[in-house]
């Protein structure tokens, strides 16, 4: 299971653009319609130690992108976004909004003009929008539930009631969920109304060639206004980006020295959408293969086990654990276990970012 990421934003913002160019994919910007990839999570770690051990295959870790097509403007307001679409974005781990800054005479602006602020702010009304109808309607439910419920049903549904008006109250003073205090157990409740305010944004500001080179300044001037609780904001040229996308490495990276962009915008849009998610990396060396994988900040090793092989969850023994840093000094498994530098986990120990390990396990 890898993650699932929604690309939101206005008719003609570039989403599809920048679909392309995550995936390197090849999907008509002229269509509308809703298009899924895949893309590989850039890793330089991964690369070095396949540098290192030579293995037959290398295998990044891969996040799954959905450009959603249609724009959402518009949609929450009456009855709140609602059908496929809906269960479309409810289903994403996090959104990207691609706002529009490049300006080309040939592709009018659906609002008349360039406004990266107001745009954004149009996203997210929408996205309240939706969720409060969804509140709206669960409340209707409750207060019908409540005339014939009984304890301790009618308890479990007064204390949703309250949880939800509160949220409501908040979502109504333009708080999205994802920047509202809530108690874990508040959270674990709301968790099953996958609410769109809730999911980490990342909000892709899509500039034109010409202004690559304030690029940098931009970002930095939209942050201080975007620095906000589980909200990422990064400056990018998708248009180049899906050009570069297209090109073999190193000519990519030739074109790249040329126009002064120190780091492949890609990658940083691909890593900040992991940061948002609390993910991390551990590496798996095994009968050669290299392979990256992707879990929570916190997983116990028993579960980072489970994330390759429910066998290996269930029949775990305990994991061999060296960092990253330690791997690279020694430059193979044998040499590191010569060191004592590979540690015996059990079950419970928390794999940290970097990890290389191999599993012990039992079927
Ligand atoms: N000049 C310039 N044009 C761009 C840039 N990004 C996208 N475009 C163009 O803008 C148009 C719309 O881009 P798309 O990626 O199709 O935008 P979209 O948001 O998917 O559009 P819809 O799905 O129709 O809402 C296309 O003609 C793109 O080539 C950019 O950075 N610079
Ligand atoms: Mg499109």
């Amino acid at each position: 299971m890898s993650v699932n990421i929604g690309i939101i934003g206005l008719a003609k913002s570039g989403k599809t653009t920048v679909f392309n160019a995550l995936t390197k994919g090849m999907a008509d910007t002229e269509s509308p319609a809703a298009h899924v990839g895949i893309a590989k999570v850039p890793d330089p770690r991964l690369k070095e130690l396949a540098a290192m051990l030579q293995p037959k295959r290398v295998v990044p870790a891969e996040a799954s992108y959905i450009d959603i097509g249609a724009s959402i403007k518009g949609l929450g307001k009456e009855k709140g976004i609602s059908g496929q679409l809906l269960t479309q974005l409810s289903s994403v781990d996090a959104l990207i909004n691609v706002v529009r800054a490049f300006t080309d005479e040939s592709i009018p602006h659906v609002e008349g003009s360039l406004d990266v602020e107001r745009d954004i702010a149009t996203i997210d009304l929408e996205l309240a929008f939706s969720d409060l109808a969804i509140i709206e309607r669960r409340l209707e439910r409750i207060e019908t539930s409540l005339k014939g419920a009984k304890q301790p049903e009618r308890q479990g549904l007064l204390r949703e009631q309250e949880r939800l008006i509160k949220i409501k109250a908040d979502l109504e003073k333009d708080v999205p969920v994802r920047e509202q205090k809530l108690t874990s157990e508040e959270a674990k409740t709301i968790a099953n109304y996958q609410f769109l305010t809730a999911k980490p944004l990342l909000i892709v500001v899509n500039i034109g060639e010409e202004q690559l080179p304030q690029a940098a300044s931009l970002e930095t001037e939209l942050n201080s206004h975007y620095s906000r609780p589980k909200c990422r904001l990064i400056t990018l040229c998708a248009k180049l980006e899906m050009e570069l996308a297209q090109l073999n490495n190193s000519a990519a990276e030739t074109f790249r020295t040329e126009f002064g962009m120190a780091e492949s915008g890609l990658n940083r849009t691909i890593k900040l959408s992991y940061e948002l998610l609390g993910l991390i990396s551990f590496f798996t060396i095994v009968s050669g293969e290299v392979k990256a994988w992707s879990i929570q900040n916190g997983t116990s090793a028993v579960k980072a086990a489970g994330k390759i092989h429910s066998d290996m969850e269930r029949g775990f023994i305990r994991a061999e654990v060296i960092s990253y840093d330690d791997m690279v000094r020694c430059g193979n498994l044998s040499e590191a276990r010569k060191k004592g530098l590979l540690l015996l986990e059990g079950k419970n120990y928390i794999v940290q970012d970097g990890d290389v390990i191999t599993f012990l396990f039992n079927v």
